[in-house]
């Protein structure tokens, strides 16, 4: 069985961009692959997070990802801090990655952007954690959306460069491109991607919004004047509301266009509305029901810990070799 490793972080309220683009990409990969799924809190923290939501959102993303139907008998789901090779690993491998190379990383110029002077170096060594993450596990595929590509390749080639320096050592990681995933766009400015960390609450539906909020944010979404429901780039406001609705519905985008014909945009809105809740409340409330049980919750994550452990810890044994640790 080959292995998957992906991650989400604990960095606030996930979103349906979260769960078209990644979640529920993955719960086609599962019995397939050996997964690993982890919440990255380490990765949280390269922005200020204050504790008592942190703690709340880290145990929120694992009964998400459990409500959703990653099932953790199949897959192995951990909270990246409670595996400490992850920091270890990703201190050696700065050693083996460059300035330069880092400083290109798209998301680190955005990112560094908005937190005005003071930049934490996490924010800069981010990539190099995240090698660390999918090489320690001898990871085959990532499946990640195309904002992270740019990081995977870093990932490639700082274990390429490891493996000519010493000898082969870890794996090269390859990109998992899941079919017919979504990529969601943010519902005021459907140029941009989805985010939960947009300043703008009406941008995005967060999973576990309550149904007066999906619908008043899928209302408010912006469109055009054109009046016509076509999927084209001249519409991305219409085209994103069409692609959130079939990711639902795994309808054609033509059966949308012609069931559509000579309807306006309110009848579209008023379709997907319908189509969110009855794919978001059921979950909702699976998560709330697991976050009732925490000590359930606490045995899938101490579980997790202890077999991706098993993995990683032999990973970094083998590197601390090569580099001549004693
Ligand atoms: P942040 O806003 O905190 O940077 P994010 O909402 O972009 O975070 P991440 O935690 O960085 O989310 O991403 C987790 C996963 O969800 C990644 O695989 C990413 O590609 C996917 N993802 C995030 N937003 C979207 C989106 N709008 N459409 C499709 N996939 C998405
Ligand atoms: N950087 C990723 C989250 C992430 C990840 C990973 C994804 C951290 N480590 C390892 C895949 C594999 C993000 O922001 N989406």
């Amino acid at each position: 069985m080959k292995t998957i490793f992906s991650g989400i972080q604990p960095s606030g309220d996930l979103t349906i961009g979260n769960y078209f683009g990644a979640i529920k990409s993955w719960l086609k990969l599962q019995g397939e692959y050996n997964c690993f799924f982890c919440i990255v809190d380490l990765h949280a923290i390269t922005v200020r997070q204050e504790p008592k939501k942190l703690r709340e959102k880290i145990l929120e993303v694992l009964a998400i990802y459990i409500a959703c139907g990653i099932d953790p008998e199949k897959n192995n789901l951990f909270i990246q801090s409670h595996v400490p090779f992850h920091s270890e690993l990703s201190w050696i491998l700065n050693c083996y990655t460059y300035m330069g190379e880092l400083s290109r990383m798209t998301q680190y110029k955005e990112k560094s952007l908005k937190v005005g002077e003071s930049i934490p170096v996490g924010l800069f060594t981010y990539p190099v954690l995240m090698a660390s993450d999918i090489l320690l596990y001898n990871t085959d595929l990532v499946p990640v959306g195309s904002d992270q590509k740019q990081h995977l390749e870093l990932a490639r080639d700082i274990a390429e460069r490891f493996n000519t320096l010493y000898s082969p050592t870890f794996k090269i990681p390859e990109p998992y491109i899941v079919e017919n995933s979504s990529r969601i766009m943010s519902l005021q400015n459907p140029v941009k991607k989805m985010s939960k960390s947009d300043e703008n609450e009406n941008s995005y539906i967060k999973i576990m919004d309550d149904e007066n909020v999906i619908k008043r944010k899928i209302l408010k979404s912006v469109t055009d004047s054109k009046g016509v429901v076509s999927y084209n780039d001249d519409q991305s406001g219409i085209k994103n509301l069409i692609n959130i609705l079939i990711s639902i519905t795994g309808e054609s985008v033509e059966s949308v266009e012609n069931r559509f014909l000579g309807k306006g945009y309110g009848d579209l809105k008023n379709e997907l509305v319908e189509a969110l809740l009855s794919e978001l409340i059921p979950i909702q409330q699976k998560v709330r029901d697991f976050l009732k049980n925490k000590d359930y919750l606490e045995k899938v994550y101490k579980d997790g810990a202890n077999s991706a452990s098993e993995v990683s810890y032999k990973v970094l044994r083998k590197v601390k070799k090569k580099i001549g640790f004693i």
